[in-house]
C-alpha cells in the first residue's frame, strides 16, 4: 500500500476513535501489516507534524494535528462531484499554475487542484507577482474543462470569486465584498487574488486554470511594503487563526457546487452567487482603462457580468475590463 493511503487509513481511525486510542492491533489489520510497519507509518506521520502518543497496553492516540494539505486529508470525504478528485502537493514550486499547465497538457482528469506550502515565483496578472510565504496561506490551482467556446471563459472568473468569497465569509462574521470582476475584500482590504488562464483553440477550450490565493494566517510583517491595494488576512481581520486544511476543503465544495449549477445552468446561478458579495451598485467609481479613464454610477451588470456605468453626461458604459476603484 502507498505510504499516502496508509496515513489515510491511519487517520480514518483516529478520526472514528476521536480522543480515544487505536490498538497497535487494530491498526495492523487494517493495513496488512505487521506490528513493526505499523509504527514505521506512525513515525512517518510524527515526521509529518502529527502529534501521536503511544501507550504500550492501549494503542496509540492522535493529540496534535498539524495544518498541512497532504492530498489524503484534503480528499478524504470530500464528497464532491467535478473538483478535487486529484490532489496534488508540494512543500515549495514557483507557481501552482506553473504546475496545474503541465497537468492540463499531460492530460490531468477535470477537478485536479494544485496546492503548495510556498511559492517562490507567485503569480499576479499582467505579470505582477503573488506574495506566497510559507505556511500560513492558500495556494491553489484548479484545473477545469468547461464545454464552452473560450469567449466565455471570463465566467469562470466570477465562478471563483464567489466560491472563495462564499468560503472566506463562513469563516465568521466578516464584511466580505468582491472587487468587480475579481479580488475578494473584507473590509475593502484584499483577502484574495484570482489569476485564471487559458488553454483553448478557436472554438474549445484545453482547460482553464482557477489560480487562488487566499491569505489566511498571514501576520502584518509578512505582507511586502508596496501593494498595489490595501490587504489583509482572515487572521488580521478576525482575530482568528484558520485551519488550512477546513478553509480548503469547504473551499473545494464550494467551487464544486457552483461548478455543478455552472454545467447544468449556465452563468446565471453563478452571477447571481457572486453578486451576493457585489456592493457597488448605485456607487461612484473610477474604471481604468489602460489607455483612460472614466467615472460613472454603477447601474449593474448585464447578463454577461459586464459593468453597467452611467456617466455624468447621461450616457451609458459596458465595461468588460479594467481597473475599477470606488469613489467614496
Ligand atoms: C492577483 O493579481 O490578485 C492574482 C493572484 C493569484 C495568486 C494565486 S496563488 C495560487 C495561484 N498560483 C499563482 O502563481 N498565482 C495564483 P493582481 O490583481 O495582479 O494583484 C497582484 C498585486 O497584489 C501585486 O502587485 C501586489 O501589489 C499585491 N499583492 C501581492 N501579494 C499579495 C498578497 N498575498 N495579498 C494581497 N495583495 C498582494
Amino acid at each position: 500500500m502507498p505510504v499516502q493511503d496508509a496515513h489515510t487509513t491511519i487517520l480514518g481511525l483516529f478520526r472514528v476513535a476521536g480522543d480515544g486510542y487505536v490498538s497497535g492491533a487494530q491498526i495492523s489489520r487494517a493495513l496488512g501489516v505487521s506490528r513493526t510497519a505499523v509504527w514505521k507509518k506512525i513515525e512517518g506521520l510524527r515526521l509529518l507534524g502529527y502529534g501521536i502518543e503511544a501507550v504500550p497496553s492501549k494503542g496509540y492516540r492522535l493529540q496534535d494535528t498539524p495544518d498541512v494539505l497532504l492530498p489524503a486529508e484534503v480528499a478524504s470525504d470530500l464528497g464532491t462531484k467535478h473538483i478535487g478528485r486529484e490532489v496534488v502537493y508540494f512543500a515549495e514550486t514557483d507557481s501552482t499554475n506553473l504546475r496545474a499547465h503541465e497537468l492540463g497538457k499531460a492530460g490531468a482528469a477535470e477537478g485536479t487542484v494544485v496546492l503548495a506550502n510556498s511559492q517562490t515565483a507567485g503569480k499576479g496578472r499582467l505579470g505582477r507577482q503573488w506574495c506566497s510565504p510559507a505556511g500560513v496561506n492558500l495556494y491553489a490551482s484548479v484545473l477545469v474543462r468547461p464545454p464552452v467556446a473560450p469567449r466565455y471563459a471570463s465566467q469562470l472568473t466570477f465562478l471563483s470569486a464567489a466560491a472563495v468569497a462564499r468560503t472566506v465569509a463562513g469563516t465568521g462574521k466578516l464584511p466580505v465584498t468582491v472587487k468587480w470582476p475579481n479580488d475578494v475584500l473584507i473590509g475593502g482590504r484584499k483577502v484574495a487574488g484570482l489569476l485564471n488562464e487559458l488553454d483553448a483553440e478557436t472554438e474549445r477550450i484545453h482547460y482553464l486554470v482557477l489560480g487562488i490565493g487566499v491569505n489566511l494566517n498571514m501576520t502584518a510583517d509578512q505582507f511586502p511594503n508596496d501593494l498595489r491595494y490595501p490587504a489583509t488576512s482572515v487572521l488580521l481581520a478576525s482575530g482568528h487563526r484558520v485551519s488550512r486544511l477546513d478553509f480548503t476543503r469547504c473551499l473545494l465544495r464550494n467551487l464544486d457546487s457552483l461548478y455543478g449549477l455552472y454545467l447544468a445552468r449556465g452563468f446565471g446561478p453563478v452571477l447571481e452567487a457572486w453578486q451576493e458579495y457585489f456592493d457597488l451598485t448605485g456607487r461612484t467609481v473610477e474604471v481604468d482603462y489602460q489607455d483612460r479613464r472614466v467615472t460613472g454610477v454603477v447601474a449593474g451588470l448585464d447578463g454577461d457580468g459586464a459593468l453597467l456605468l452611467k456617466l455624468a453626461d447621461g450616457t451609458r458604459e459596458r465595461v468588460l475590463a479594467g481597473d475599477v476603484r470606488p469613489l467614496e
